[in-house]
């Protein structure tokens, strides 16, 4: 239910149960932990693509699932979260290393809400984003509430929820929810070319970025620069800073990968 590829430097993740539009069940879930964890542990990975297999990119939880944790007299929808949305959402955004989600068809529900827990969204202009949760009498979660405030605020963020409104790629990218939508064709030249860069790059300086920018929309200024210059203390002693600094003197491209 879900393609590992390791290439020189990074990893493409495929949810891949295409006849369902790459909707979650736990197998799906699980086996994207493991793959996630594998890129974690492997100092080889620099980066991460997600996408999907087939026309869709996730149509979130699958609905066709009859586990009495998510249907019948009593659901606890709430432990399906604790068990396996959540420790998914926190394992992106924790990942010390890029994780790009290259949105290659619709992402609807979870679905979406994963893809907008990655660090960098491009999705196929042919794709849609779909808070679908309001449709089946719940609310969005993965993320979702969390994202799309922070992204849009509360006026966009609460009429998407509330409607189930299909958010166009495009529309998407204008609205500062992903960071581009690119012709369905480039899709995956656009999301291995970043991948690649990545996987050449200073994988700690990425991950300390990435907690900087988690740590700015809760932190006062004061304690953004406190964070600012603890992290950049950090950066400053690793052998990836003088090599970059040496490359820039030298006219060179820096090589952060020798060793
Ligand atoms: C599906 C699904 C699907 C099963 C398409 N499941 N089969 C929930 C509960 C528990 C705890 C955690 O939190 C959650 C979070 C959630 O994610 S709730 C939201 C779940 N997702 C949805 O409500 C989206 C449901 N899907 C749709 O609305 C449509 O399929 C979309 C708009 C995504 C795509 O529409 P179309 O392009 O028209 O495709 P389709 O509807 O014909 O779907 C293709 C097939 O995939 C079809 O099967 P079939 O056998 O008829 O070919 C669908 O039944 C199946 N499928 N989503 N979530």
């Amino acid at each position: 239910t879900v393609l590992h590829e390791r290439k020189d430097g990074y990893s493409v993740i495929t949810l891949n149960r295409p006849d369902r539009l790459n909707a979650f069940n736990e197998v799906q879930h699980k086996e994207l932990r493991a793959a996630l964890a594998e890129c974690q542990e492997n100092a080889d990975c620099g980066a991460i693509v997600l996408t999907g297999a087939g026309r869709g990119f996730c149509a979130g939880q699958d609905l066709s699932d009859r586990d009495p944790t998510l249907i019948g007299d009593s659901p606890d929808l709430g432990k399906t979260l604790e068990t396996f949305y959540n420790p998914l959402v926190r394992t992106i955004r924790a990942m010390p290393k890029p994780v790009i989600c290259a949105v290659n068809g619709v992402a609807a529900g979870a679905g979406a809400n994963v893809a907008l827990a990655c660090d960098i969204v491009i999705a196929a202009k042919s794709a849609k984003f779909i808070q679908a949760f309001s449709k089946i009498a719940l609310i969005p979660d993965a993320g979702g509430t969390y994202w799309l405030t922070r992204q849009l605020g509360e006026a966009r963020a609460k009429a998407l929820a509330l409607t189930a409104h299909p958010l166009a790629a495009d529309d998407a990218a204008a609205w500062g929810l992903i960071w581009r939508a690119v012709e369905d064709d480039r899709l995956m030249a656009e999301a291995t070319a970043l991948a690649e860069g990545f996987a050449r790059g200073p994988t700690h300086a990425y991950a300390l970025t990435k907690k900087a920018i988690h740590a700015a929309s809760t932190n006062s200024l004061d304690d953004q620069l406190d964070l600012e210059r603890q992290l950049q203390r950090e950066a400053g002693m690793s052998d990836d800073y003088k090599e970059g600094v040496a490359a820039f003197l030298q006219k060179r491209p820096a090589d952060y990968r020798r060793k």
